[in-house]
């Protein structure tokens, strides 16, 4: 059984020595290959978490720690199998505000009236005078970008008031691949573009070339997640096929597409692997090697516009779909209980965030933090993901309730998802061998198992929750675990 293969978790706003053993205590063992942090660069102050999208210096300080604690996170998350994907800012750094200095959060200078960023200097001692107005577009005198038809102003506008780079400029370029190279010196094996819509394509090609040769490790060997939102509203040249070629791209409509039909209509989900991902079938669609696949993010789960935590079961179940399905890269995230859409992670100062203790603060399901690693379900979902790696889906089956689906992977794993509000007695056929198999959704030490019998799957399946089987979890091969169910698992209502 492959330990790991894809699976990404976003531990966001988290400290680097939170993370850091939460890898050795939870996503090592889960199967996670990929932890994406939040922006390790130095930020502007505030207790908001949008402080980390605004960087005023390639100083590896940040609220979430210092180079050495970022340094020592890559090392123990590589010694328990899993890597580290940084969240990268280089479309913009701070509002435009005051002809006054201010200072970052490990005490850079900078002046945001006039632009002067002086913590923006190279590896190797160039540009020492760091960045100044001349580096950033001057875009409709500086205005913010409205239009989003208009593909110069989507890229060369100030997103939201905040200076934007000119990534066209040979200094700005050899700047920014300096900060991608050192991370990846560092250890750093996974980076995830912020705002590159609002990047031109070919800036950022350019871009991806100067940061390979730096490292000398060819540039489709470095592993980039894009984020392009997809809105077929908006200029052509901004839409996610323009950065296929520099790596994954974030598909947003298939987290349109669980909230629109999770847990009431999960029958809709039917083909939508072609929908989203065939190009020929859909302009704005993302090929399944190209796809970045989440139920929520930070913003989404801000915006309205995914399921998130507060959905409870239904959320769980999202991500179940999300890891059983087979249609590009799964991405979790972890993140903490909010009201205010500004608030920054539990306990948060102007300059930093305290350290999290994961065994304490997910004993219960009703923390501050949510603790998505380590539900019962997200445990049980990555390893079936992982079992079934490579197999395609098939018997493909609806229930009598819209809300009531059930598929298999080709001879490695069987789901039966019920977004009913009522249990369902099922009836389905897998592809399956037949034996007796841990229910891996529910429980995560065996002590509930379904039978396949004559290729069918005969069982009850409880409200807003899944049965989920693979052929690599039976009673005598599962590995042991001293609790059923992770006392962070949200309840099933
Ligand atoms: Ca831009």
């Amino acid at each position: 059984m492959p330990r790991k293969t894809d699976v990404e978790v976003i531990a966001f706003q988290q400290p680097w020595n939170s993370i850091a053993r939460e890898c050795t205590q939870t996503y090592g063992p889960a199967g996670v290959a990929y932890v994406e942090i939040s922006p390790p660069q130095e930020s502007i102050r505030g207790t908001q978490w949008w402080t980390s999208y605004q960087p005023v210096s390639y100083r590896l300080d940040s609220k979430l720690g210092t180079e050495e604690e970022l340094a020592h996170m890559i090392e123990e998350c590589s010694a328990a199998g899993v890597d580290i994907i940084a969240d990268v800012v280089l479309n913009q750094t701070t509002g435009v505000g005051e002809d006054k200095e201010l200072t970052g959060v490990a005490g850079t200078r900078y002046n945001p009236g006039t632009g002067s960023y002086p913590g923006f200097t190279g590896n190797e001692g160039q540009h020492p005078e760091g960045v100044n107005s001349h580096d950033f577009h001057d875009y409709n005198n500086g205005a913010s970008i409205s239009n989003y038809r208009d593909q110069d102003e989507v890229q060369q506008g100030r997103l939201g008031g905040m200076w934007d780079f000119d990534s066209s400029s040979a200094k700005v370029r050899d700047l920014q691949s300096d900060y991608l190279a050192r991370l990846y010196r560092l250890g750093v094996r996974g980076f995830r573009m912020d705002a590159v819509k609002h990047i031109d394509a070919e800036d950022v090609k350019a871009l991806k070339q100067a940061m390979a040769k730096k490292i000398e490790v060819p540039e489709q060997d470095i592993y980039w997640i894009q984020e392009v939102i997809g809105n077929a509203g908006e200029a052509k040249g901004i839409q996610p096929s323009n950065y296929f070629d520099t790596g994954t791209v974030t598909q947003f409509a298939f987290a349109g597409a669980m909230k629109s039909n999770v847990p009431g209509s999960l029958n809709a989900l039917s083909g939508l692997r072609e929908r989203l991902g065939d190009t020929k079938r859909n302009p704005y669609a993302i090929p399944t090697d190209k796809a970045n696949v989440f139920v929520t993010n930070w913003d989404t789960e801000r915006n309205g516009q995914a399921l998130s935590y507060k959905d409870g079961a239904a959320f769980a179940l999202a991500n179940a779909f999300s890891l059983a399905y087979d249609y590009g890269t799964p991405r979790l995230i972890s993140d903490y209980r909010f009201t205010d859409n500004d608030a920054g992670a539990p306990g948060a100062t102007e300059t930093s965030v305290p350290d999290v203790n994961f065994n304490e603060a997910c004993a219960t399901n009703d923390g501050p933090w949510n603790c998505e690693q380590r539900w019962t379900p997200t445990r049980g979902m990555i390893a079936f993901h992982n079992y079934v790696h490579g197999t395609a889906v098939d018997h493909w089956q609806e229930g009598a309730d819209a809300a009531v689906i059930a598929f298999s992977r080709t001879g490695k794993g069987f789901i039966a998802m019920n977004g009913s509000d009522e249990e369902a007695s099922v009836e389905f056929e897998t592809s399956m061998p037949d034996g007796e198999y841990c229910n891996v959704y529910a429980v995560q030490d065996c002590s509930q198992t379904v039978r396949v019998r004559k290729g069918k799957v005969r069982t009850s399946v409880p409200a807003r929750s899944a049965v989920a089987l693979y052929a690599g979890a039976t009673a005598k091969a599962h590995p042991s675990s001293p609790v059923a169910v992770d006392p962070s698992t949200p309840r099933q209502d």
